[in-house]
């Protein structure tokens, strides 16, 4: 299987609010983590070359639900609640914590993270701690430098090195990734295929 097939199966399965509504642990499941306004939204669906699957929005910190999504019987794709967004109280902000280091520590069938990160703002202090969990965890972590439209070659190449460098563990990649303008994309459905597979 190569291309959009598998991905462009995905259609939605369940909102969950907390761990336990979530599927059962079974199969392979990949999750997308992120900043608000990161570009999560738009990767999920630039992913699946499904418009408007995961919704994108221009006021973030909307989404406090993880949204599953079924591409085939054992694979599954969940849009994880987005972080960092100032206007989010702190109750909230630790509950979300709360949230996400549970789904890392004890999803089974986890095979992989995606984090996403705006290229002109990498590595905040929320996406070094999702890389250190995720680290901790063993989980295997996509990096995507979204919204790569958005600088000129040279300083996204220092922006990639950077990223690198600072993340030179075996099981983490990174990826310049533009959902507008098709980058990475490609690139991005291989690592996912050899997660779920
Ligand atoms: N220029 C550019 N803007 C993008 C790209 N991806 C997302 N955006 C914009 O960034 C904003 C947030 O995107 P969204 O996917 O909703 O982010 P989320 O909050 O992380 O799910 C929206 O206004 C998108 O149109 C991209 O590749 N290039
Ligand atoms: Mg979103």
């Amino acid at each position: 299987m190569s291309g959009v097939q598998l991905f462009n199966q995905a259609s939605f399965l369940i909102s969950a609010a907390k761990l336990t509504q979530l599927p059962e642990d079974a199969g392979k499941e990949v999750a997308f983590v992120g900043r608000s306004n990161s570009g999560k939204s738009s990767a999920i669906n630039a992913i699946t070359s499904i418009k408007g699957l995961a919704r994108t929005s221009k006021t973030p910190g909307r989404t406090q639900l993880m949204n599953c999504f079924a591409l085939d019987d054992h694979s599954r794709l969940v849009d994880l609640p987005g972080y960092g967004f100032a206007k989010v109280p702190q109750s909230e902000r630790e509950r979300w914590r709360h949230f996400i280091n549970d789904y890392l520590a004890h999803r089974v069938c986890l095979s992989g993270l995606v984090l996403l990160m705006d290229v002109r703002h990498p590595l905040k202090d929320s996406d070094q701690a999702m890389i250190d969990w995720a680290v901790a965890y063993n989980v295997p972590l996509l990096l995507l430098l979204t919204k790569a439209d958005k600088l000129k070659r040279g300083a996204l190449k220092e922006a990639e090195r950077s990223v690198k460098a600072a993340c030179p563990q075996d099981n983490i990649s990174v990826l310049l990734f533009s959902a507008l303008q098709g980058v990475g994309i490609e690139e991005a459905r291989d690592k996912l295929r050899d997660w779920l597979s």
